[in-house]
């Protein structure tokens, strides 16, 4: 007994630095199959001795999932946030700043990986908890998962008595395990994930930590968060402590002297960004000496001693193979842009939109040719310019086709207009893009309509027009491939369902040129009624503060439409509810007053919170200004939060909000009395 704690103690200490050696260290001092060798030992040792087993044991980097998930938990310190620059000029103002306020002073440059924060809990050397960084305050316990971050060490190395220990780092996924995660994923029929940053998000709030260990997650860290007993004169101090605990530290980070050396750094990395096994999104410049750090101190949100610059968003060449045409709900024409996949900005785009045939033309984009892509965080990627140095003659013009690919109608573009459109109502193309919007979330909300489905039902000719989805019947359904029992008897449910919408979703589900879904519920609101909005006016329509001259005379183009009467007619013969319910009994106590919302809330998500505002007459807006009467604070507000502060704007949390909504009154105003219409989006243009 006495032999194999001894043992399991020596293993477990062995296994621990090997994973180092390979892991951090990428050099290992023995073989894999030593490694193996020993980890079996151990694992046997383990089976026969439960009452060994320790928490840093590497057979635990596995485990059972925990009882409850995600438990919340606070971290020691505030995860701050950090504030941002996008060009030299803003550098050297942070720069001027710091160094206004402490005299001169050295850096330290790190890459600013993208992944997702995290903070790591070490009780005397042992790991025992790592959570996400939440919100700042309050993150999740995700220890499970991370346990199977190889790199992460289980005990600390060389450690002298560190009671209590926070580390904070940056989990990421590789790009290459990125891009081979998500060609599996697609394989699976799953949907990929949009950048590597959501992929390690996502990988680390898996239930099954077996599913976090095959995702090849890795771990870079450049903070203490918390220690007790040791203090530290420098962040490069810092850095080469958390190392030498046995952490892996970025082997980039480097000291600057000066602004010119920060600088010097940042046009480096712009420049050296793809040689790295990550995608980086930016640098973070940080003041060197801790005791000057405290000195600057912080904002609500960020500190005052650190700042991440920004890289300009990735351009990368690929080949434009083809362009293609799309046909829209409308029928308007987009052209599309079929790429050779080239991995830019954090993910891998194979299609840009080129949005019009001038568009093409202004840019000169011929078929064929090396052009250049662009693209930033989340935003669309975009096709900037062609590399004509690189034309061989065999590039091709792209020119419009004069009849829409989809039904051979003849397509139109009015003078003066940049969109063609495809003017047959009865295009296929047109029909399938109607339908998938009239089903979708916002509009009707038919669960289980999707693409395939839509495409079958117009093959098979049981769907010519929208309001043909409420006469389908179950004969029909069980004729398309992969219906049965249950399915059919789902989409007959989603489809009923379906019927006891309010007119504001399905004005929003018709389509209506310039009636989007904010408009369609101003105009249900205000008619309550199918038919008395029907009977509406020119200017009755545009009696309505939101609605200008476009939106009223393509609402009264609508429906002075045979073909659409016929429509609405037939939904209602099928059960389709024309009235926007409980309109008669509606309250609108905030009327005129005008609501900024700002950060998560807890009981609703923004986009409900602004429905529930605009049932009772209010105004939601999506900038501060002095016109705002009320800014709502959620959890981990914005830059929004600061400009309520400055100037002055009442704030008010998540509870004072739901007594509004309730029954309560509004709470008295501070700053000024409300005055109505701010400034803002009027209409649809
Ligand atoms: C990195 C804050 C400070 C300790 C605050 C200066 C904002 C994500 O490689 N240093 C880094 C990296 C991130 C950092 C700090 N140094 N904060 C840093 C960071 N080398 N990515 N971050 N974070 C971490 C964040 N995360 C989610 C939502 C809002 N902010």
């Amino acid at each position: 007994m006495e032999r194999a704690a001894e043992r399991a103690a020596r293993l477990r200490a062995e296994l621990n630095f090997h994973a180092y050696r390979y892991y951090v260290l990428d050099e290992p001092v023995i073989s894999d199959e030593e490694y193996d060798r020993m980890m079996r030992e151990l694992q046997e040792i383990e089976e026969r001795h439960p009452e060994l087993v320790t928490p840093d044991s590497p057979t635990r980097r596995v485990g059972a999932p925990p009882d409850q998930a995600f438990q919340p938990v606070r971290h020691r310190s505030r995860m701050m946030s950090l504030d941002n620059v996008f060009n030299q000029e803003e550098l050297r103002a942070f720069i001027q700043r710091v160094e206004g306020q402490v005299g001169e002073t050295d850096y330290i440059c790190e890459l600013k990986i993208d992944g997702a924060g995290i903070a790591l809990t070490y009780e005397n050397g042992v790991f025992v908890r790592g959570a996400t960084r939440g919100d700042g305050v309050t993150g999740e316990d995700v220890t499970a998962n991370l346990r199977t971050v190889k790199s992460l060490p289980l005990r600390l190395l060389n450690e002298d008595q560190v009671g209590f220990l926070e580390i904070r780092g940056e989990v990421f996924m590789p790009k290459e395990s990125f891009a081979e995660l998500n060609r599996q994923r697609e394989e699976e029929g799953q949907p990929p994930f949009a950048n590597p940053r959501n992929a390690a998000a996502g990988s680390l709030r898996q239930l099954d930590p077996r599913v976090t260990a095959s995702r090849n997650l890795d771990l870079i860290c450049y903070e203490i968060g918390y220690i007790e007993g040791k203090s530290f004169r420098t962040h490069g101090e810092v850095l080469e402590q958390i190392a030498a605990w046995g952490f892996r530290v970025s082997e980039h980070w480097r000291h600057a002297a000066n602004a010119g050396e920060i600088a010097e750094f940042c046009r480096e990395w712009i420049e050296r960004r793809d040689e790295l096994a990550y995608e980086v999104d930016g640098a973070v410049i940080k003041v060197n000496r801790l005791d000057l750090r405290e000195r600057l101190g912080a904002t609500s949100k960020a500190p005052r001693w650190a700042v991440a610059y920004k890289f300009p968003a990735e351009e990368k060449t690929t080949r434009l193979l083809d362009i293609e045409i799309n046909v829209g709900r409308t029928g308007a024409l987009t052209p599309t842009a079929v790429l050779e996949p080239v991995f830019v900005g954090g993910s891998t785009v194979s299609r840009a939109t080129l949005h019009n045939e001038d568009e093409i033309r202004r840019k000169g984009l011929r078929i064929g040719d090396v052009v250049l892509v662009h693209k930033a965080g989340d935003v669309i990627p975009e096709v900037i310019k062609p590399i004509v140095e690189l034309r061989d003659g065999t590039e091709r013009e792209f020119v419009m086709p004069d009849r829409c690919p989809a039904c051979g109608g003849k397509v139109y573009r009015p003078e003066g207009e940049v969109v063609a459109r495809c003017v047959n109502v009865d295009c296929p193309a047109r029909l399938f893009e109607s339908v998938l919007h009239f089903g979708s979330r916002g509009a009707m909300d038919i669960e289980g309509l999707g693409p395939a489905t839509i495409n079958e039902l117009m093959e098979k000719g049981y769907v010519r027009t929208v309001e043909d989805l409420y006469y389908l019947t179950e004969e029909q359904l069980y004729s398309l491939t992969g219906f049965k029992d249950k399915s059919v008897a789902n989409m007959m449910e989603s489809i009923e369902r379906s019927k006891g919408r309010p007119l504001s979703r399905l004005l929003f589900a018709l389509g209506i040129r310039h009636v989007g879904a904010h408009l369609a519920e101003v105009l249900a609101r205000r008619f309550r009624t199918m038919e008395r909005l029907m009977e509406a006016d020119e200017e009755e329509l545009l009696s309505i503060e939101e609605v200008g001259p476009a939106i009223a005379e393509s609402v009264r183009a609508f429906f002075s439409e045979p073909r659409n009467l016929q429509l609405i007619r037939r939904l209602e013969e099928a059960g389709v509810n024309m009235e926007e319910r409980g309109a008669e009994e509606e309250t609108r106590d905030l009327e005129g007053l005008t609501f900024v919302l700002t950060g998560g809330l807890d009981s609703m998500t923004r986009e409900e919170a602004r429905q529930a505002i605009e049932a009772r007459g209010g105004r939601v807006s999506s900038s501060v200004s002095r016109k705002t009467d009320y800014v709502v604070a959620g959890k981990d507000p914005g830059s929004k939060y600061d400009k309520a502060v400055e100037l002055g704007v009442k704030i008010i949390g998540e509870e004072e909000l739901l007594g509004m909504l309730g029954e309560g009154r509004p709470p008295a105003l501070s700053a000024h009395e409300g005055e109505g219409d701010g400034e803002g989006e009027r209409g649809a243009r």
